[in-house]
């Protein structure tokens, strides 16, 4: 079902993850209409926009750019953001985190990027999987959001099971995902929401790479204790 999100307007937004299900991250899905306008301040939570197909304009405190498919933009915590002049139907996934502050150490600022210009190297070094990272590797960030290429056939070396938690987004193609014991066929347009320490591991199959965004909070220390 759609929600209505206070300073987005004129678009559809599907809630896909948040903190009502158990998760420490949200992840939404815009689907602009005629003269959608995504506008506010991030306060607490830090946003990454990712434009999946279409185009918009995005303005920040002190910058204004187009924005096409593949492109980014990241907002820290405390940021005003605009976005309008959309092309209609165009299509945003946003990853949301609370911003954890590490002392002696910046907060981030904005980011604009584009996924075309960042190396995807070999994945553990299997050249069947790329992984991109769209944010800086540096403490101050406390999330990440990376695009995972998988060619048919490719598939993660191992079971993975860890303390962070991902928010994903098929971008292309189709495979297998296994979570916790359960099989399920992904493709396109599909989203997990991976909780601490489910059990994960993914094959690609079918004739096109299978690619996917994730997010994943990182960087800070693991336990209250
Ligand atoms: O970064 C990761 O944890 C990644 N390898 N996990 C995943 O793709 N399910
Ligand atoms: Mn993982």
């Amino acid at each position: 079902m759609n929600s209505v999100v206070p300073g987005w307007t004129h678009c559809k937004v599907n809630v896909i993850i948040n903190e009502q299900m158990g998760a420490r991250l949200g992840q939404t899905l815009i689907t602009a209409e005629k003269d959608c306008i995504i506008a506010g301040d991030t306060e607490t939570a830090q946003i990454f926009f990712y434009v999946i197909s279409g185009q918009c304009t995005a303005k920040t405190a002190t910058q204004t750019k187009v924005l096409s498919g593949g492109q980014f933009l990241y907002v820290p915590s405390g940021h005003p953001y605009r976005l309008d002049q959309f092309s209609e139907s165009t299509q945003i996934v946003t990853f949301h985190k609370v911003y954890e502050k590490l002392p002696g150490h910046n907060h981030p600022s904005v980011i604009f990027g584009d996924a075309s210009t960042v190396p995807g190297p070999a994945f553990l070094g299997d050249p069947a999987l790329r992984l991109q990272v769209l944010l800086p590797e540096d403490l101050s960030f406390d999330m990440a959001v990376n695009i995972f290429t998988y060619d048919p056939g490719g598939h993660l070396p191992f079971v993975e099971t860890h303390i962070m938690e991902h928010g994903l987004l098929y971008l292309q193609g189709q495979g297998v995902y296994m979570l916790d014991q359960e099989w399920y066929p992904v493709k396109k347009g599909d989203a997990i929401w991976m909780a601490p320490y489910c059990r994960q591991w993914f094959t690609a199959m079918g004739k096109e790479p299978a690619v996917y965004i994730y997010y994943k909070n990182v960087n800070r220390f693991p336990t209250t204790l």
